[in-house]
């Protein structure tokens, strides 16, 4: 399943890491959708800025945060943009993952001193990565036992409870596979 990854970087802030930003959504997008891809577009310029474009991309990146299934944001290059959207995420119960390179950047105590978010230290671009791997596997396994929690009250009246305990071989908690056939069918 796809998750929505909103990806916030620096853009008025600086630049200087634009080119990691576009790898980091690159990489991303591999499998998932990022929401915000032009924060990784080098050719776009980070001055443009008219006031009725500046409500525009306000209204549009707080609609993007409130559908997103994580935040993962690049703080090395300090960004009162990705500082306001990082409050705005955890304000809304998104879950918030910070990278930022730990001998360039000193990041502040409200991020690191907040237990809500995930902060992740690194020493070289390539620690990204695998940590982002994580990130999406804990999403996805969250969603996997979220959404077994929620059809488990409705087993209950399909679970043939005399095989609870002493069931045939292949059953499990009474849904040996016949049953589950014959039970499941008309729900299906
Ligand atoms: O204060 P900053 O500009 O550094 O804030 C950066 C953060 O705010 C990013 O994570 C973006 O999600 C958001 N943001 C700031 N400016 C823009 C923007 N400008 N478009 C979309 N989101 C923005 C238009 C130029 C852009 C396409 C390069």
């Amino acid at each position: 399943m796809k998750k929505k990854v909103y990806f916030a970087g620096s853009i008025r802030g600086g630049r200087q890491d634009a080119e990691l930003y576009k790898r980091i959504i690159e990489y991303i997008q591999r499998n998932h959708t990022v929401l915000t891809e032009h924060v990784g577009d080098l050719s776009k310029s980070k001055t443009e800025g008219l006031k009725d474009r500046d409500v525009a991309i306000y209204e549009q990146d707080t609609a993007w945060l409130k559908q997103a299934d994580v935040v993962i944001a690049e703080c090395t290059t300090p960004s009162l943009g990705v500082g306001y959207e990082l409050a705005y995420a955890e304000s809304h119960g998104i879950p918030v993952h910070i990278f930022y390179n730990k001998s360039r950047t000193n990041l502040s105590a409200m991020l690191t001193g907040n237990k809500y978010f995930y902060i992740h230290p690194y020493k070289s671009d390539a620690e990204i990565f695998p940590l982002i791997d994580a990130i999406i596997q804990w999403l996805l396994f969250n969603h996997l036992s979220y959404s077994a929690l929620l059809i488990s009250p409705a087993l209950f009246p399909i679970i043939d409870w005399r095989y609870s305990f002493a069931g045939p071989r292949d059953s499990w908690i009474g849904l040996s596979k016949p049953i589950l056939k014959e039970r499941l069918l008309p729900f299906l």
